[in-house]
């Protein structure tokens, strides 16, 4: 049976072939550092509202999705305790606008692993089983092994949940993409840190006939997955 989103610029995904066999959920760096009090984002002093936008259309999808059967993954952005994975240039820039990677905050060190901020917020934790991917860079797949998880496991299709729309969504989707993956991204299940940003984020994906794929809202691929 065929089963298509209602999505933009075209019904996702192109051939109907949308199983959990063959379908993850994706759900991008969904932690503190990025969305909550004290953390990078907040610390760099950019509104929180736009990037914890998404928390409760994801909690719905993976609800469902996981009822479903789908397959779920997190992400995380991050660094070893000693920034030995930290490009100097990466940590310069964060510190010009006062959120400097490695550096203390209220959430522990910005952007390390094992630090509160790092961790994924409780209200979107993986569940025990789920595939957490630590990534110190805005792609998922460079430099961890989810190049070798997904066909493993017969992916096929990558529905993009997470933040930011326009820095480690887009990087992800634009890896997944170059790599043949039929990428589908939720537009109320992410968000940017600014919303102009956003917005662009989102057309970007729908120009030349879904140069990147597709976009939907959490309600239509429900719909989709419950048919
Ligand atoms: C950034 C991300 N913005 N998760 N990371 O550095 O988008």
């Amino acid at each position: 049976m065929k089963r298509f989103v209602e999505a933009e610029p075209y019904p996702y995904p192109y051939n109907g072939d949308l199983r959990p066999e063959n379908t993850v959920l994706l759900v991008i760096d969904m932690q503190t550092d990025f969305c909550g009090i004290g953390g990078y984002v907040d610390k760099m002093g950019y509104d929180l509202s736009l990037t914890r936008a998404p928390i409760e259309p994801i909690k719905q999808v993976l609800e469902v999705g996981r009822a479903k059967g789908f397959p779920v993954m997190h992400t995380r952005e991050g660094h070893r305790p000693d920034l030995s994975d930290l490009p100097e240039n990466k940590q310069w820039r964060s510190r010009q606008i006062g959120a400097g990677i490695g550096d203390p905050g209220p959430c522990g060190r910005i952007l390390v692993r094992g630090e509160p901020g790092w961790d994924i917020i409780p209200e979107l934790a993986p569940l025990p089983g789920e595939t957490v991917i630590d990534k110190p860079g805005k792609g998922s797949f460079y430099a961890t092994d989810l190049d070798l998880l997904l066909p493993c496991k017969g992916i096929q299709n990558i529905i993009l949940m997470g933040i930011t729309t326009d820095v480690c969504v887009h990087t992800t989707m634009r890896e997944a993409n170059d790599r043949g993956y039929e990428c589908l991204v939720l537009s109320d299940c992410t968000g940017a840190t600014d919303y102009g940003n956003y917005l662009a984020a989102l057309k970007m994906i729908k120009m030349q006939g879904g140069v990147f794929g597709a976009v939907a809202d959490s309600r239509r691929f429900i719909k989709a997955i419950n048919n």
